[in-house]
């Protein structure tokens, strides 16, 4: 996969060349180009931003410099034999970054990432990029950033995991939270290793019991508890139809009960506070 980064910070990648991503490149899975979106701008200041049409506070990135910047990769990625680029512009006003994007990104043989600084990049540039290749906004949560560097290294790091060869263990891919259909879309529940009695704490006694069917039960329950407790919503979101009768009896005892459409609900009764 070919991944070019277009930013006006080119240091704040760095991070691209450590650990699973740095060893994907090294590999010659990935293969990274960070360009400084300054070379496309010939004024003394090498000013990319100006500010909005309308008014109001901060500043634009200026179409120019986007437009040349583009246009550039594009040229040297065609050359250079890659094929059916996607721009990705990280943006707060984008849509949500899900593990679901992720896979749809991996399968992609070219990203071009556009971070934005200040109120975000004039409208245009979006437009006229997407008249050629699909253009994804996205943001990867509900809280604001200064810019879109930070979601670049977050985007990359859940693509290029997911690229052949670069995990080691297929099977790792699986049981991740929010794998789609993986553990029915439930948070992994505690995980422990060596030493057995650290501090006083002992491990749960499940764990050394031989049993793997209820070793497999009592982790299903715990992953139950976990998104209960941290992502309702999730509980809320679920297909009845992947919860077993011991899902079931779980969900009760921590509170939930099915509505007559199948989805559970949390009693309002047990709510706290
Ligand atoms: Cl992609 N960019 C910025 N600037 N802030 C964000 C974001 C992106 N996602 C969440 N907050």
């Amino acid at each position: 996969m070919r991944l070019d980064v277009l930013t006006i910070f080119p240091e704040y990648l760095a991070p691209l060349n450590v650990s699973l991503v740095g060893k994907a490149c090294a590999r010659g899975v990935l293969d990274v180009r960070v360009s400084d979106l300054r070379e496309w701008t010939y004024d003394r200041h090498n000013t990319v931003d100006d500010t909005p049409y309308g008014g109001g506070p901060g500043m634009v990135m200026k179409p120019d410099p986007w437009g040349e910047a583009l246009d550039t990769v594009l040229a040297d990625g065609y050359e250079a034999g890659a094929h059916t680029p996607a721009l990705v512009v990280p943006t707060p006003s984008g849509r949500p970054f899900t593990q679901e994007l992720a896979v749809e990104l991996s399968e992609r043989p070219w990203l071009i990432f556009a971070p934005a600084r200040y109120e975000g990049i004039d409208r245009r540039v979006m437009d006229e990029y997407a008249t050629r290749m699909p253009v994804y906004e996205v943001s990867i949560g509900d809280y604001v950033l200064a810019g879109g560097e930070a979601p670049v290294l977050v985007i990359t790091e859940a693509v290029a995991r997911l690229l052949p060869g670069v995990l080691g263990n297929a099977e790792s891919h699986r049981d991740d939270s929010f794998a789609p259909g993986a553990m029915a879309d439930l948070l992994e529940g505690p995980v422990y290793t060596k030493p057995p009695v650290w501090r006083g704490r002992a491990i749960p006694s499940m764990l050394t019991s031989g049993h793997h069917g209820k070793i497999a039960r009592w982790r299903r329950d715990e992953a139950l508890a976990r998104t209960a407790e941290m992502r309702p919503d999730l509980i809320e979101r679920c297909d009845p139809a992947g919860f077993d009768k011991k899902d079931r009896e779980t969900l009760s005892i921590l509170g939930w009960a099915p509505e007559p459409g199948g989805r559970f609900w949390r009693r309002p009764s047990v709510v706290e506070e």
